[in-house]
């Protein structure tokens, strides 16, 4: 709306001009949104505490976080509610990938608010039933495809890192594809979120490695240069991904060990979801697999743990997922976290090198 706004005057004020460019307006945004986390956190912190919005924790997880019980969740409304509105003051608002990732940020939201909020009012960790998450999040997910492949004319090719010719065309496969990339994502954030500082570290890194690939793939000369592909208008989502970086430092603030607030389900399946989203748009879904590889181990330590679990009795981890066995191991519990931010911020210098492995 500033944007509009400003924009709207550049033949009068010379100066108003600079709103024009994405990149200004994507610090504007990431401003907006570090200065909205730190001034609304504590009365947000403090308002979930009188209401009693504290975590349940699980009886046999490991024995030291049984003393987080009661610790304020659901702080990723907050960080939706900075993204939305910084989104909304900057980004062109004519801009139809701009909605579209707005409405996945919201309905991903939206299911995890539910699974909170059943949990807290049932004053146990169970939630929504995962048979039920799934439906709600595939129901979302087939709308954005419906929506890019009928509105958007989505090329339904495949970009793969370092082979610049090979480009596989996967057709109707490219629905299933979607989906595992947005609800893949969105899960797999939400497995990872289980220490303090631990889930947002590499959604920062993620999201700051997007904001730069989304301008990237909106900008025809560099994509070029790159041999990336362009996607026409994605450009804009730079704003989006800016404004979900600061968010998340702004939210780290609140959420490092030892945490004042836990992000919930409503913070990481949103974040998730939208970072697939923009993945997908931006056709970087490979690239995606590396810069959010921390999200990808996590994923499959769980499925390895049950599968093993499941066939031979035995378990691969002390505990899944995989951040729990190195706290079982002896790790202090934000040696850990630290350790996979260290690990998330070499996995996107991995990805950004690729560009020029084409
Ligand atoms: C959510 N949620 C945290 C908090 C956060 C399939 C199975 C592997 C699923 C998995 C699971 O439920 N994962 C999803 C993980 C929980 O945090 C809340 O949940 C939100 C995110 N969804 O925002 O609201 C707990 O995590 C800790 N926490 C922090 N700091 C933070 O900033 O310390 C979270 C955020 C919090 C807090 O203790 O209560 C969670 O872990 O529950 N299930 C599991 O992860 C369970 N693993 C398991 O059963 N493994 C099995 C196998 C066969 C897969 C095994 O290894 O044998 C573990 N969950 C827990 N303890 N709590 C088991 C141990």
């Amino acid at each position: 709306m500033l944007y509009h706004l400003f924009y709207s005057f550049h033949d009068v004020v010379p100066g108003f001009n600079v709103f024009r460019y994405i990149t200004f307006r994507a610090l504007c945004a990431g401003l907006t949104a570090l200065v909205l986390s730190f001034a609304l956190g504590p009365l947000f912190i403090r308002v979930l505490a009188n209401r009693q919005i504290g975590q349940t924790i699980r009886e046999d997880g490991p024995q030291s976080h049984l003393k987080k019980r009661g610790t304020p969740t659901m702080g990723g409304l907050l960080i939706l509610m900075t993204v939305v509105v910084s989104t909304l003051l900057w980004a062109d608002l004519t801009n139809r990938y701009i909605w579209l990732v707005l409405a996945v940020t919201i309905g991903f939201g939206f299911v995890g608010w539910l699974d909170d909020y059943l949990k807290i009012k049932e004053h146990n960790s169970k939630g929504l039933s995962e048979r039920a998450k799934m439906v709600l999040q595939t129901l979302i997910t087939g709308g954005v495809v419906w929506y890019l492949l009928s509105y958007m004319s989505m090329d339904t090719v495949l970009y793969v890192p370092f082979f610049r010719g090979f480009t596989p065309e996967l057709g109707w496969l490219y629905i299933p594809f979607a989906w595992f990339v947005i609800v893949g994502t969105s899960n797999s954030v939400n497995l990872t979120d289980g220490l303090d500082g631990l889930a947002i570290g590499p959604i920062i890194s993620t999201a700051a490695t997007f904001t730069l690939l989304s301008y990237l793939a909106g900008h025809s000369k560099l994509a070029a240069y790159l041999y990336i592909p362009y996607v026409l208008d994605a450009g804009e989502l730079t704003i989006f991904c800016g404004a979900i970086a600061c968010a998340g430092i702004g939210f780290l603030w609140f959420n490092t060990y030892p945490a004042q607030v836990f992000m919930g389900d409503v913070g990481a399946l949103a974040l998730g979801g939208a970072i697939g989203t923009v993945a997908l748009i931006t056709q970087n879904e490979l690239l995606l697999v590396i810069v959010g590889g921390i999200f990808v181990m996590e994923a499959i330590s769980v499925i390895t743990q049950r599968i093993s679990y499941k066939m031979t009795k035995k378990r691969v981890f002390r505990m899944a997922p995989i951040h729990h066995h190195f706290e079982l191991s002896g790790w202090a519990e934000p040696q850990v976290t630290v350790r996979f931010w260290i690990i998330s911020i070499i996995l996107a210098m991995l990805a950004l090198a690729t560009l020029k492995l084409r």
